[in-house]
């Protein structure tokens, strides 16, 4: 008997699908297709850890799935090349951002291609290929030319150590994300892409996105809606009145009446304005001291707070009461007017802030419109007190009404606001693609013309940085002619953000060796919308939002129209973590397992096995050591099983009844992406079944485990062709049909479910008992629960298993 030799079995597989190419992707309209997508990866000078592994392993069991199920599939491999940790590689190691880039994807390929995935590497891309940048560079003409993308004089993270701007997503507890340096703010002139022009769309399409809840949930934290009011204070300074007044957004104009005092962000315009000459000096100093703090510590609530009084005072308009005007920094001034009506009684910082300067407190709401201060800061919705004639009302209501009376008196209006910024791209680095703008002195800042395209990075810089871009040390680079006149211009000399790259390349994908066009309309048709997206949490709202504004934007300039809603990833999946002795698996904690070794000593099927073995896939999970172990013993039992095989005239039906159950729960798994039950079954099956079986129950079991243990399945598959003269087992086993369960053999039993709200029964709902969790939250969504659930938030669904469904609502 021949051992289990999975050396030399996976390295003769990998060989044949990549001579017969059987990973090519090719349009064919005639077939659906399922376009299945990694989010790209960076290649870090590191390579790939085990805890990368788990998406890839995911993503290439579902291509080859659906690929047994007769698709069409498309399943590219790419880097995400440009970006700071290869310049900051490149500076250490005095060489150039290109060389060490180069040897990491070197590295990265030699390692993706041992998960033995279905990779179609003719589709290959590097986002920092000329040949790729060129169309990074016309997505910003398109987007520049459509008013998307501009220039602005802003505040922006300045990163002092990397020397260069940070987005506010990099800026973590007010440390670069990089470096851990602390970060300050500094005023640049800087490009931006105007993603607030699609805050509503973004918004409004998650509805209809079959993605995790919890990323829905982050995107719709990040875009940030809110439904309120504009309203209008006059100034009083204390000689009399002033002409000045000031806006503020509130969500509460229902509180209107305990607003006690206003508070102005640092940075309003207005300050030098209404601050009184005994105030001055205190003003500058409090605004001086701001500046050096970062946005994100500016909006944690746990902190003491601190302020300045201007010595003016606000009119509120509600009840003409004189309120006094402080500057504060948990005010920002990019949210909203910059300006806060402060409501101490309902609020939880305004209420530390009046404690702490010694302001009045006003109580204008409560549960039941009676007075209780022990309950401030309240801010739940309630009943109206202290409110004159808006007395007795549901907040809610009182809400409404207070707008529409002031708007009648032009002092307020209903208003909508978003807390998602532009998105801020220029990056005054070296390696990213270079922003294709030109300034002339007669006519200003002009755009590239396309065929001028790419705008090639010099290579005559030094990249150590100096605090300006280093495309400026290039005169050969700085040094153009205007498009426009042929006049003395200079280039832009900022790069981009590599999200900027990382926002189409799926369209790429496509259509990657295209040097017309940045994707045919046909490719892009014959392929889009991304079928199934898989990646970690990590990028719920930069990446995956940037990319969804990008591709709605270009459906709006009708450059694609693969379909109405112009949403590029119907389905996403989060991978969970990989831990390592409770911790993320990461370099940096020097915790990692290396997926070499392991593949060297069990085996690229048994790693892809334990991958998704150990644990839930959208779940995070520890790495047991010895776990893989145990999978290449069951991947020895697979073999030694079909070693001994002799095909018998029929299969028993002991056999038969166990074949059809698994069969039917591997199916309903993998297509819920439980894999590690669908693992589970398999090994009950191997256990429980004996050799009775035929030569066509043999071939279901074999396509069974195929996408999961592809090499040893088409090992034993083509075994098959030896003692068979027909021709499929010539073939390899991925053109055959996924396997169908007899309906008689799989007796379904059904159980009583019951569904709760808040713990309280509203409906009792009969389900099978084989299906997945995710399957049975959407049956218990029955019409009578719905009626419950609507307009409501769930905080959280749980489910005891087999028994009960309980909706825990706000
Ligand atoms: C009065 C008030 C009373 C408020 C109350 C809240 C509760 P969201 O919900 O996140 O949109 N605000 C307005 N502009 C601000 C700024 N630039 N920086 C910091 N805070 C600002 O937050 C809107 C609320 O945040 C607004 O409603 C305002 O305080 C404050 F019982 O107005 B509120």
């Amino acid at each position: 008997m021949e051992n289990y030799d999975f050396k030399s079995i996976e390295q003769k597989w990998q060989e044949r699908w990549e001579k017969s190419s059987a990973h090519k992707a090719k349009d064919n309209p005639g077939k659906e297709k399922f376009y299945c997508l990694d989010f790209f990866p960076y290649p870090s000078g590191e390579g790939l850890h085990v805890g990368h592994w788990r998406g890839y392993v995911l993503s290439d069991i579902m291509a080859r799935f659906y690929k047994l199920h007769g698709k069409n599939i498309l399943h590219p491999m790419g880097y995400d090349a440009f970006g700071l940790p290869a310049e900051n590689a490149a500076i250490k190691a005095n060489s150039h951002p290109q060389i060490f880039t180069e040897k990491a994807i070197k590295r990265f390929r030699k390692q993706l291609r041992q998960i033995g995935a279905m990779y179609d590497w003719d589709r290959e891309i590097n986002s920092s290929d000329p040949k790729y940048y060129q169309w990074t560079q016309w997505l910003f003409l398109k987007l520049y030319e459509a008013g998307l993308a501009f220039r602005q004089k802003a505040p922006v993270n300045w990163c002092p150590t990397c020397q260069t701007v940070l987005a506010n997503e990099q800026v973590v507890a007010g440390e670069c994300e990089r470096c851990g340096a602390k970060t300050i703010k500094k005023e640049l002139t800087q490009w931006f892409l105007r993603i607030t022009k699609y805050a509503e769309r973004l918004l409004e399409n998650l509805n209809k996105l079959d993605w995790p809840e919890r990323t829905k949930i982050l995107q719709r934290n990040w875009i940030g809606k809110s439904d309120g009011a504009i309203v209008k204070f006059k100034i009083r300074m204390p000689e009399g009145n002033s002409q000045f007044s000031i806006q503020v957004f509130t969500t509460r104009p229902d509180t209107l009446f305990g607003a006690t005092f206003m508070v102005l962000a640092p940075e309003h315009p207005i300050i030098q304005q209404i601050t009184t000459p005994e105030n001055i000096d205190a003003v500058q100093k409090y605004i001086e001291k701001t500046r050096q703090e970062s946005e994100l510590f500016r909006e944690t609530v746990e902190r003491e707070k601190t302020g300045v009084f201007t010595g003016a005072y606000a009119i509120n308009p509600i009840n003409n009461s004189r309120i006094p005007i402080w500057i504060a920094d948990y005010v920002l001034i990019h949210y909203g007017s910059g300006a806060c009506m402060c409501v101490p009684g309902h609020d939880r910082r305004d209420f530390e802030f009046a404690k702490k300067f010694k302001l009045p407190i006003v109580q204008v709401i409560s549960p039941d419109g009676k007075s209780n201060d022990r309950i401030l800061p309240y801010i739940e919705p309630g009943v109206n007190l202290n409110s004159g004639h808006y007395d007795g009302l549901k907040s809610n209501d009182a809400k409404r009404k207070i707008t529409e009376d002031l708007k009648k008196q032009d002092l307020a209006d209903f208003a909508t606001k978003y807390r998602l910024r532009d998105w801020l791209i220029s990056r005054q680095r070296y390696w990213g693609a270079p922003i294709p703008i030109v300034y002339c002195q007669k006519h200003g800042e002009v755009p590239v013309p396309e065929k001028e395209l790419p705008v090639l990075l010099p290579e005559d810089v030094e990249f150590k940085p100096k605090g300006e871009s280093p495309l400026n040390q290039s005169k050969k680079f700085l040094n153009t002619t205007c498009p426009k006149c042929g006049g003395k211009a200079t280039r832009e000399t900022d790069t981009m953000d590599t999200f900027v790259d990382s926002s189409w390349y799926f369209l790429r994908f496509t259509d990657p060796k295209n040097n017309q066009e940045f994707a045919s309309d046909k490719a892009i048709n014959a392929w889009m919308p991304v079928d199934l997206y898989v990646g970690g949490i990590e990028h719920a709202t930069m990446h995956l939002l940037y990319a969804r504004f990008v591709s709605l934007a270009l459906s709006d300039f009708k450059i694609v129209n693969f379909d109405k809603s112009g949403e590029p990833f119907k389905k996403l999946f989060n991978i969970g973590l990989i831990y390592l002795h409770g911790a993320k698996m990461s370099k940096s904690r020097g915790n990692v397992v290396n997926p070499d070794e392991l593949v060297s000593k069990y085996g690229a099927d048994a790693l892809r096995g334990y991958e998704m073995f150990v644990g839930p896939a959208d779940q995070d999970s520890e790495w047991q050591v010895s776990g893989i172990a145990g999978i290449y013993r069951f991947l020895e039992k697979i073999w030694r099983f079909f070693e001994d095989f002799r095909p018998q005239s029929k299969t028993s039906a002991k056999n038969a009844v166990i074949i059809n159950q698994t069969i039917k729960k591997v199916t309903n798994d993998i297509s819920n992406f439980q894999l590690n039950t669908a693992i589970a079954s398999l090994m009950t099956l191997f256990n429980k079944m004996n050799s009775e079986i035929s030569r066509d129950d043999a071939k279901k079991i074999i396509i069974l485990f195929s996408p999961i243990f592809p090499h040893l399945a088409e090992e034993i598959w083509s075994s098959f062709a030896k003692a068979s003269e027909d021709k499929q087992y010539q073939r390899s086993i991925f053109s055959q049909s996924w396997p169908k369960y007899e309906r008689s053999m799989v007796k379904e039993s059904k159980i009583n479910l019951a569904i709760q709200i808040n713990g309280k029964l509203r409906d009792i709902i009969q389900v099978n008992a084989s299906l997945a969790k995710s399957e049975i939250e959407k049956q218990a969504q029955t019409p009578k629960i719905m009626k419950h659930l609507s307009n409501k938030k769930i905080l959280k669904t749980i489910y005891v298993a087999g028994k009960i469904v309980n909706y825990v609502l706000k």
